[in-house]
């Protein structure tokens, strides 16, 4: 595990301090409400599934190349998942019948895959309904079942550029009340590159307006050099669970030396009493 700060920036917050960074041995209530308050800037948690199962996951997913595909609309990217995101229906309405079609048969693919294991999305699902006192559900857009997440394989020297996600700019509709007061980021690793493989995280979310000063025009990847303040790089291992405010700028840096391979889903934190709701 290794933090490394970005230098030759302005940076308006001065240096990043390690204590931005929690590492935890466990996901806890505290942690959750500190990132989500934006008081930490990341959640780390090792070790947090099984080395073990990891290692017969990705065996499982190497006899089944076929499980994975290119995401939808970036077909140009080194970059595979299994299942698909809501994000891939936004510049394709067509798709959107398919995304919500294919929730029973993700969760039946990944419960193949990680026998006789729990699946990693399973056992987050499982530990936040345990430690948030709301429980948690699965997202609904007009009353319909989001996917519950993904996995994502990149490959070799692929940059995944600085971008934000947010549900309420990939579903502008949702009724005002339901928007997230923070939306989180949760992957665990189950491999990473040799070299490099890094996620770089800035504390910094630019409104709707500020974006489109800073927009590449290349999907909504942002122009890295635009960025008014610096960057905090960690890269994880495998099993670890990581936790991060997707409304912030975040990146992945390229690798040599394998690959890099995550379980990956949103979460929406609408305050204390509301469940935290999951998606990709
Ligand atoms: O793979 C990662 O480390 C993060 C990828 C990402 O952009 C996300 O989870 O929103
Ligand atoms: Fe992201």
């Amino acid at each position: 595990m290794s933090v490394s700060m970005n230098s030759g920036c302005a940076h308006h917050f001065g240096a990043y301090d390690n204590s931005l960074v929690k590492f935890s041995t466990k996901l806890t209530y505290q942690s959750l409400r500190d990132l989500c308050n934006g008081d930490i800037l990341a959640i780390r948690i090792p070790n947090y599934y099984d080395t073990a199962a990891c290692e017969k996951i990705l065996s499982h997913l190497g006899q089944h190349p076929q499980l994975t595909g290119k995401y939808d609309n970036a077909p140009e990217l080194d970059i595979y998942r299994l299942g698909m995101a809501f994000f891939e229906t936004r510049f394709n309405k067509n798709l959107t019948d398919t995304y919500f079609s294919l929730p029973d048969k993700f969760k039946s693919t990944v419960s193949d895959i990680c026998s006789p294991y729990n699946s990693p999305l399973d056992q987050l699902v499982n530990d936040l309904e345990h430690l948030w006192p709301a429980g948690t559900a699965i997202q609904k857009l007009e009353n319909k079942a989001m996917m519950p997440g993904l996995i994502r394989t990149f490959m070799e020297n692929q940059v995944f550029p600085p971008h934000q996600d947010m549900l309420t700019r990939d579903y502008p509709d949702l009724p005002e009340k339901e928007h997230p007061l923070s939306q989180l980021t949760m992957n665990i690793y189950l491999r990473n590159f040799d070299e490099g493989g890094e996620l770089e995280l800035w504390d910094y979310a630019p409104d709707d307006e500020q974006v489109k000063q800073l927009y590449t025009g290349t999907h909504d990847f942002i122009d890295r050099g635009k960025i008014p303040v610096s960057s905090l790089k960690i890269k994880p291992t495998p099993g670890e669970l990581i936790i991060v405010q997707c409304s912030k700028l975040h990146s992945v840096r390229p690798g040599t030396g394998g690959n890099r391979v995550a379980f990956s889903c949103f979460s929406a934190y609408r305050g204390e009493d509301q469940p935290l709701t999951y998606w990709i």
